[in-house]
């Protein structure tokens, strides 16, 4: 809409405090228009259909508090956070590095248990209560889905086998580096906790961890060679995630020791290698060379960095 920019507040899944909330006042309107990030992030409703992009979200005040808003206020808070740490961290102005508009839609579909990136817009579902409340309830979620479209933009990866695990172990990547630079209180290295089984605690979608939790491998030589799931892209980023998650905290695995550099390195080099070396066809093996290069730029080819990026992908079985 055209209008004048305001600074509201909301009330968000988990019933969070959202604030400040940045909307555009419109024909004594107040809509979930951001016009101070890029060209724009604007947040949509489905209304429980499936037409895309849906209704853009308005509330008669600028305190985005009624239910039915809780996923709107967050989808749109959180796509601004992860625009922050793009644009913080890298100077990327928005995915495409070019200010692109970004879009997100709530309430698709009906008890809708999934949240995409459509090549175009994000997607969010309100789960079924049961084994996911709405998706946009979580950063990591709305990170790992906006780093798709980056992804997109940059190496392109393939969204299958391993091209499509590493693209979406790079997701799970920056949503776990962006829950640690803006919900530092309580980050981990699991993947949708925060809306994932209300009611059952600490589990999730995925473990970067410990991927067995979800039986995801964590070992190279024990990947998915099938054809679900575009050939495991959702299992074998735990390969991947492992071996990131060794490169931030540390530890020891197929008894080779690592040593944690923590999360800042762990972006800046997989964001350098997605944006840099990475291909539309990388492989894992392709994937160890292209960070290994990135840690030695970033950080010299001697450095602990360097050291630690080799030895996690040792640790992995990726050679
Ligand atoms: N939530 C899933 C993802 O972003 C949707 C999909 O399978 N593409 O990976
Ligand atoms: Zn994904
Ligand atoms: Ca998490
Ligand atoms: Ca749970």
């Amino acid at each position: 809409v055209t209008g004048s920019n305001a600074v509201g507040s909301g009330t968000g899944v988990l019933n969070n405090a959202v604030s400040p909330l940045n909307t555009t006042l419109a024909s004594g309107s107040y809509y979930l228009q951001d016009n101070t990030r890029g060209n724009g992030i604007f947040t949509y409703n489905a209304n429980n259909r499936t037409s895309l992009p849906g209704t853009l979200v308005s509330n008669t005040t600028n305190a985005f508090t009624a239910t039915t808003n809780k996923a709107a206020v967050d989808a749109h808070y959180y796509a601004g956070k992860t625009y922050d740490y793009y644009k913080s961290t890298f100077n990327r102005n928005s995915y495409n590095g070019s200010g692109a508009i970004i879009k997100s839609t709530v309430h698709y579909s009906s008890n809708y248990n999934n949240a995409f990136w459509n090549g175009s817009q994000m997607v969010y579902g309100d789960g079924d209560g049961t084994t996911f409340i709405p998706l946009s309830g979580g950063l990591d979620v709305v990170a790992h889905e906006l780093t798709h479209a980056v992804t997109s933009t940059e190496s392109n990866l393939i969204y299958q086998n391993e091209s499509g695990a590493l693209n979406e172990a790079i997701s799970d990547i920056f949503g776990t580096v962006v829950e640690f630079k803006y919900q530092a209180d309580k980050a981990d290295y699991l993947i949708g906790e925060d809306i994932y089984t209300p009611n059952t605690s600490g589990d999730a979608l995925r473990s970067m961890a410990n991927p067995a939790l979800n039986g995801d491998p964590d070992y190279y030589g024990n990947r998915y060679t099938g054809t679900g799931d575009n050939g495991g892209v959702h299992t074998n980023s735990g390969i991947i995630n492992k071996a990131a998650y060794l490169i931030a905290a540390g530890g020891t695995h197929h008894s080779v020791s690592v040593t944690g550099i923590g999360v800042d390195k762990l972006g800046a080099i997989f964001y350098r290698a997605n944006t840099v070396y990475l291909t539309s066809s990388s492989t894992f093996s392709q994937a160890r060379a292209a960070l290994v290069q990135s840690a030695s730029d970033l950080y010299g080819s001697t450095s602990a960095a360097t050291t630690t990026v080799k030895n996690a992908f040792t640790a992995v079985g990726v050679n």
